[in-house]
């Protein structure tokens, strides 16, 4: 039985010379250092909470890092604070790179967003991890076919809740509805919870209705 085993665990050797031995990046120098192209250059950023009444959203609001390939992605998803330890009232940004986060850039000024807001007293979301599944859905482009319509995803740590968004070029609901079902199954939502769509116009002005839910 032991000799079996050992055979077996032979087997299982990840000598590179043996053919059965699957290839991994560790067995060549050079795809030790390849890196991973995403499709897009994408640029996080942060907007820190406000410590005294003179600072506006644009003095808050602040580039982080850009990067464009999946090994840059972890190196920079591990070395910064996780989205349950920012402060309330902060914000993570992750958006293609020349697209600013705000209502204003041109990218945005005709779009909305589809988000969610979990709400704490509801429960501990594993905020982290939705995150992560929110980030990887957006730089891999899964999160819609070919329509090229998100342009970033933003979180708010706020004090009754956690607030997911995808942010979105359009409002054309056709080409929006693929996103929000996506975002529903990213996020992990159950039936009785919604993701609704908000224009950036209507997020401006207080007490607007959703244009979509789902
Ligand atoms: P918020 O953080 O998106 O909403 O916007 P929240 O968390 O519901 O707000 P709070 O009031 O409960 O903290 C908060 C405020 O930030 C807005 O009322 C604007 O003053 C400012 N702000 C937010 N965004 C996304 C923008 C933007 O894109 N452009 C500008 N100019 N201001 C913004």
């Amino acid at each position: 039985m032991s000799e079996e085993l050992t055979k077996k665990t032979e087997d299982l050797s990840l000598d590179s010379k043996q053919e059965s031995a699957e290839k991994t990046v560790f067995d060549s120098k050079e795809e030790f250092t390849a890196k991973h192209p995403l499709n897009h250059r994408w640029t996080l950023w942060y907007t820190k909470p406000q410590t005294n009444k003179s600072e506006n959203w644009h003095d808050l609001l602040k580039p982080v890092i850009a990067f464009s390939s999946v090994e840059e992605f972890w190196g920079i998803y591990n070395s910064i604070p996780s989205a349950n330890q920012i402060p309330l009232k902060s914000d993570y940004h992750l958006f293609k790179e020349g697209i600013r986060p705000e209502w204003e850039d041109e990218a945005n000024a005709k779009g909305g967003k589809w988000q969610h807001a979990f709400l704490k007293k509801e429960g501990n979301p594993i905020i982290n991890d939705l995150w992560l599944r929110g980030l990887l859905a957006v730089i891999g482009e899964t999160i819609e076919d070919d329509e090229d319509e998100v342009n970033g995803i933003v979180i708010n740590v706020r004090k009754q809740v956690y607030r997911i968004g995808i942010w979105t070029k359009d409002c054309d609901e056709s080409k929006l509805r693929t996103v929000g079902e996506r975002l529903k199954k990213i996020l992990q939502l159950k039936d009785d919870q919604r993701v609704e769509f908000i224009s950036h116009n209507a997020s401006n002005q207080k007490g607007a209705e959703p244009q979509i839910v789902l």
